[in-house]
């Protein structure tokens, strides 16, 4: 396939989380796409090391979505589902409780990460209402946490450049510091060993504000966009256990550790931790059609469920929650999963992909090499008054190569589908060390 755009053609769009003018002197595009490969315009396969954006997990155009997508588009395409319903969203929802952590009985459905956040924040402050304690209504998140884009995401979420810009944001909100701390962990494998006492910080939020004014705390188990930041061991155990004990939500946002990433379905499953509402998107339908869900257990649904039948028990929906077309995707995407064991696969490949990761280490300019799952990051010292451009230019450098890899800050960050071989990550990793080695 052979698809031209000349440079005058790109200026309509406004391009999201992208340097506008500097990709349209020289873009990057791919046509078509088929298992761990995309295709250029120009005719180059690229070995896909980002899963997309962290959502192609069972790899591209799987035959069983489309043929899903394609045949619920001609039988029904929309159907509201406020006051009206139609099978397959229920079918969905009854799918993803069955494979959710226990106690997760239900789920709302979203249409993005960023929707599920503030689903999310909503659920949260509106239980602590319903349950007679409306003071409840602070939001803790964490310095680096990323939550979508959304006000109330920016405003729990702690990476600044997402935040500077727009205003004083939601009112009501603290941060718990951030857990990167490369003096005591560079190059640990898997969960770091120190950092548990981070988790502490909560304790201190809730002197600051007493615990009667808090209504949940949001953390993702991995911060991945913020550059791959594992929790140390047995902070998110803590954490959950601060929670608890002064009746504060916990909001494990697993937009991206959900559906398989760590080895297991979900990221609560592999820490051990039971949060009590899970956001997700991206990975739910293979990337193919936005949609979001929220999983929460039945202490928050049934807190909802006490009025009169005739009211309408939560004021939140979207219009494509749990549109036919995505709730399609979902079952075929959840069919593909299953069939194919991927929301486990990730566990068999960690160890071949922590020993590759590892041997990128002393590689020029890498300071860190961190690996849960299926998920890997490399930091960069910074180019000298010049932030993120070295991991810019390796980007850049890899896609010319053949392999697609995601820049944030000075970190080269790595999720590749979850359906990858042993000989495909041979693959990515020679072509990585070369970029590392050559790349200025
Ligand atoms: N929560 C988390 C934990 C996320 O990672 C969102 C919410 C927002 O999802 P939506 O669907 O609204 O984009 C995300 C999204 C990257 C990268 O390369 C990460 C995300 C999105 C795009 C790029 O780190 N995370």
């Amino acid at each position: 396939m052979n698809v031209r755009l000349k440079t005058n053609d790109l200026e309509a769009f406004w391009m999201p989380f992208t340097a506008n003018r500097q990709f349209k002197k020289a873009p990057r595009m791919f046509v078509a796409a088929e298992g761990m490969h995309y295709t250029t315009d120009d005719g180059r396969k690229v070995l896909d090391g980002t899963s997309g954006l962290w959502c192609v997990n069972a790899g591209h155009c799987r035959p069983r979505i489309v043929a899903a997508i394609q045949s619920q588009a001609a039988a029904l395409d929309f159907a509201p589902t406020f006051q009206m319903g139609h099978p397959k969203v229920f079918e969905a929802a009854s799918k993803l409780v069955n494979i959710a952590p226990p106690g997760f009985n239900h789920v709302f459905f979203t249409n993005s990460g960023s929707e599920s956040v503030e689903t999310a924040l909503k659920m949260a402050i509106a239980y602590h209402r319903a349950k007679g304690n409306a003071a409840k209504v602070r939001l803790i998140g964490r310095e680096r946490g990323y939550h979508g884009v959304n006000f109330g995401g920016i405003s729990v979420g702690g990476i600044v450049s997402n935040r500077k810009m727009f205003g004083a944001l939601m009112a009501g909100i603290d941060h718990l510091r951030h857990t990167h701390d490369l003096s005591r962990n560079a190059f640990s494998r898997g969960e770091p060993e120190h950092g548990i006492e981070l988790a502490d910080d909560l304790e201190r939020l809730v002197a600051l504000h007493d615990a009667s004014t808090i209504a949940a705390v949001i953390v993702e188990p991995v911060a991945c966009s913020a550059g791959v930041l594992i929790p140390p061991k047995g902070y998110l155990k803590r954490l959950a256990e601060i929670c608890a004990k002064h009746d504060i939500l916990l909001i494990m946002d697993e937009v991206i550790t959900g559906f398989g990433r760590l080895g297991t379905p979900f990221g609560a499953d592999y820490f051990g931790v039971s949060p009590d509402i899970i956001t997700t998107a991206k990975g739910l339908t293979n990337g193919v059609i936005p949609m979001g869900a929220v999983f929460v257990t039945s202490k928050i649904h049934d807190a909802f469920m006490n009025g009169p039948d005739h009211v309408i028990e939560f004021f939140h929906g979207y219009t494509y929650s749990g549109n036919p077309v995505a709730s399609a995707a979902a079952i075929a995407t959840l069919e593909t999963y299953q069939e194919e064991g991927l929301l486990t696969r990730a566990a068999e490949l960690a160890p071949y992909w922590e020993e590759r990761m590892h041997g990128l280490s002393g590689l020029p300019h890498v300071i860190d090499i961190r690996n849960i799952g299926l998920i890997g990051a490399i930091e960069l010292d910074p180019a000298p008054g010049e932030p993120t451009k070295r991991a810019y230019a390796r980007f850049v450098t890899a896609f010319e190569q053949g392999l697609l890899v995601r820049a944030t800050g000075d970190v080269i960050a790595l999720s590749p589908p979850l359906i990858i071989t042993k000989s495909q990550i041979d693959e990515l990793f020679d072509i990585l060390t070369k970029v590392l080695k050559t790349a200025k």
